[in-house]
Order: structure tokens, then C-alpha cells, then sequence
């Protein structure tokens, strides 16, 4: 794993939540991005080597959706980028992490993105993440 790349917040709408974060990072959202196959639109904030990703449902049946719905709007995942995803995915199973996907998917910003299972990482959604070069 290089780095934590971004965390991801559940809110219930980014009307509000947008500006809501540009006054606490004290930046402006540089980028507003749909992900129809996650059924979620996205705003990304800079914050130093990390970036706060916000995530609006936009369909009933998202995962974010499902989330607000049972736990109400907080930090959803945290996204590590790695060099080779096919690699980290293959490492994480010989590990005994439980892969929400078999081989990864196209997510917001240009990322290969995989998700592990929160039930065997004490509770916490994982998104592992390579930059699409
Ligand atoms: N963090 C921690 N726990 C979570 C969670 C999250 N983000 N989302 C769900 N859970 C919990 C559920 O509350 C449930 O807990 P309990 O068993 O204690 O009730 C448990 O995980 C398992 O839930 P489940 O019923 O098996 O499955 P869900 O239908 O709730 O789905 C999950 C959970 C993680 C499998 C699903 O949300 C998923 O596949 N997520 C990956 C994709 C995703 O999150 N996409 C949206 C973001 C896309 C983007 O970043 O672009």
C-alpha cells in the first residue's frame, strides 16, 4: 500500500455537504463526477497528499443508499492506492481478506478500483485503488 488516497463520507445530499466541506478544508471541490454502475455522484476535495471523496446516492439501490439507511451520513471507506491492484487483490486473498470484487472495476477518477469486505477489517470498508495510466 503507497498511501491512504482518499476517505469516502456518505451524505445525504451534496448540496449542502459541498459547501459544508469547502469551508472546513478551507479549498474549493475541484471535481463532481456520476459513477452510474455505483449508483453514487462523487465530489472530490485536495487535502494535502490525500483527498476527501463525498458520496451522494443516486439510485435505491447503492451501497451508499443502503448505508445511510441503516447507519445515517459518516466516513463510508478509506481508499489505498497500491502500485499493481491484480497483485494486492491476490496478496489480500492469500491473507484471508474477503474481496468484494474478483477483478476490479472502473471507479470515480480515473482509478481501477476493488473493495474488501468491512466484516474482516474490524468493521472498516476497505477500497484498494490504481491510478488508470
Ligand atoms: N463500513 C462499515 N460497515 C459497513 C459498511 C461500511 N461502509 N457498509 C455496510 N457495512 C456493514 C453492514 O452494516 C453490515 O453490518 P451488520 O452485519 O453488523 O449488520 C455488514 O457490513 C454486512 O452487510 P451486508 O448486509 O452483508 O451487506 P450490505 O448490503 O450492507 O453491503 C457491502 C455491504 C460493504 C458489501 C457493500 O456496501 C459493498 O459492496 N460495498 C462496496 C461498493 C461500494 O461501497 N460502493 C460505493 C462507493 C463507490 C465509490 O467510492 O465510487
Amino acid at each position: 500500500m503507497l498511501r491512504v488516497e482518499h476517505i469516502g463520507i456518505a451524505v445525504n445530499a451534496l448540496s449542502d455537504s459541498i459547501p459544508l466541506f469547502e469551508k472546513l478544508l478551507n479549498t474549493p471541490c475541484y471535481k463532481q463526477e456520476e459513477v452510474s454502475s455505483e449508483q453514487v455522484q462523487t465530489a472530490f476535495f485536495k487535502q494535502g497528499e490525500t483527498k476527501i471523496e463525498l458520496l451522494e446516492a443516486t439510485g435505491p439501490e447503492s451501497a451508499i443508499a443502503k448505508f445511510l439507511e441503516k447507519k445515517g451520513e459518516g466516513m463510508h471507506h478509506i481508499a489505498f492506492e497500491v502500485d499493481n491492484i491484480y497483485e494486492e487483490m491476490e496478496r489480500l486473498q492469500q491473507e484471508g481478506f474477503v474481496l468484494l470484487q474478483q477483478t476490479p472495476k472502473k471507479g470515480a477518477d480515473n482509478k481501477l478500483i476493488c473493495f474488501l469486505h468491512p466484516k474482516h477489517s474490524k468493521g472498516v470498508l476497505i477500497e484498494i485503488c490504481q491510478e488508470i495510466k
